[in-house]
Order: C-alpha cells, then sequence, then structure tokens
C-alpha cells in the first residue's frame, strides 16, 4: 500500500514539476520563427489548461491579446507548422483552429468562430491503441479556399494520460497571429465557440485511453473544414 501511495505521488510530482513542452513557434516558408515571435506567449509558463469552460481553452492562460506579438504572413495552400520546445510526450491527438479576426488579429480575444483546419489522432492494430510519440513539429495545410485576412491560428495537444478522470484531460495549447494571403471565396465550417464548443464530458476529452484498450476515438470539436 504505501508502495502504491509513493509510486502515485512519484508520478504526479513528476508531471507538474518537468518541464512541459510547449508551442512556442511557428514554421512558415520552410523557416521556424523564434520562440514567441508570431505565437502569443502564455502567463502560465507550461501548465495545461484543465477547464474547457475557461477563457483560457482559447489561446492558454494570458493568449487573449497579441498586441506585443507579430503577424505571420502565410499563403493560402501553404505547408506551415507549429514547432515544441521539446517533444510531446504525453499520449493524445492534435488539433488545428483558425478564427477569423474582424479586425487587426493583435487585437482579437478569439471570442468569434472557430473552424477546424487539421487534427492527427491514435491508429488501432491488433488490439493496440498507438498515439503520435516524438512529435517535436506538427504541420498542416493552410486551405487554399480560406478568405484572406488576419486570423488566430490555434495548436492544441489534449494529454489524455489522465483522460479516464473528470477534467483529467490537459490542453497543450497555443495561437498564432496570421494574416492569410492568396485565399479564395471558402466558407469555413461548421464552426464552434470556445469556450462553448468542448465539454468535459466529449467523448474524446472524458476518454479512458488504457482499458478496456480503445478501438476508437471521436475527435472533440466540429468535423475538419477542408477548403
Ligand atoms: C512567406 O513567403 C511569402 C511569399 O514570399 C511572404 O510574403 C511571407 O511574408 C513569408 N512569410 C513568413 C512568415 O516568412
Ligand atoms: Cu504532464
Amino acid at each position: 500500500m504505501k508502495g502504491i501511495t509513493i509510486v502515485l505521488g512519484l508520478a504526479a510530482c513528476i508531471d507538474t514539476a518537468l518541464a512541459h513542452y510547449r508551442w512556442t513557434s511557428l514554421v512558415a516558408n520552410g523557416t521556424k520563427s523564434a520562440d514567441y515571435y508570431y505565437v502569443r506567449q502564455n502567463t502560465n509558463y507550461n501548465s495545461p489548461v484543465t477547464d474547457v469552460t475557461s477563457t483560457d481553452i482559447r489561446c492558454n492562460a494570458g493568449g487573449l491579446s497579441g498586441s506585443s506579438t507579430n503577424v505571420a504572413t502565410l499563403t493560402a495552400g501553404s505547408t506551415v507548422g507549429f514547432q515544441l520546445d521539446q517533444s510531446i510526450y504525453h499520449i493524445g491527438p492534435i488539433l488545428v483552429y483558425m478564427s477569423k479576426a474582424p479586425s487587426a488579429v493583435g487585437s482579437y480575444d478569439g471570442s468569434g468562430s472557430w473552424f477546424k483546419i487539421s487534427q492527427l489522432g491514435p491508429t488501432f492494430s491488433s488490439g493496440a491503441i498507438n498515439w503520435p510519440t516524438q512529435v517535436d513539429k506538427y504541420s498542416f495545410t493552410i486551405p487554399k479556399s480560406v478568405p484572406s485576412g488576419q486570423y488566430l491560428l490555434r495548436v492544441e495537444h489534449i494529454g489524455l494520460h489522465q483522460g479516464n478522470q473528470a477534467k483529467g484531460a490537459q490542453f497543450y495549447i497555443s495561437c498564432a497571429n496570421v494574416n492569410v494571403v492568396g485565399g479564395g471565396s471558402g466558407a469555413p465550417g461548421p464552426t464552434i465557440k470556445l469556450p462553448g464548443g468542448y465539454s468535459a464530458t466529449d467523448p474524446g476529452i472524458l476518454f479512458n485511453p488504457y482499458y478496456p484498450v480503445p478501438t476508437s476515438y471521436t475527435f472533440p470539436g466540429p468535423a475538419v473544414w477542408s477548403g
């Protein structure tokens, strides 16, 4: 009994004491930007967000303003990525969203509509669930037909190692200020609000990754808009 307590205590300790992975920079035109040059810097250092009803779920704690963050010019249809400061070491999916700023993105708080442009989840083979491993960068395409203009570009890793517990899922989020050029006349959707679009009991958030071994995974949020 004592041994179990010590092991659990250690596990909890490691989880808070270790430097967590953070999405610190944007990769555009094949070039990685400096940390927090285009990515809004959060104020909770490397702690995850755990409350999906908080405005922190938009762009992490401290991410509602990006007035001191630069704006990256991105071409619609191009490949873009977010780079982490260290590889992801928790199990869970990666999701990417965009939200159009009503005016300058630096002063946009993300209270508008969000649509999803990419997601990566587990694969299933011979009774096992296999999560993306050793990810230190996630790349995706800015949809070709997205209307030109300024957007928040949001990346999220959902740590599901404690996803079997209420509010156990951990959201590692960053948002970049971007200006899309060369876009089209697509109508991005379906959309959600953040907070609002996620519930703590969504099957992809309150999710037991261990036993019985899952045979499917339902991503939270809307379907991916392909553009
Ligand atoms: C990427 O390349 C385009 C086209 O040359 C340029 O307009 C844009 O500023 C570049 N973006 C970044 C973030 O370097
Ligand atoms: Cu952790």
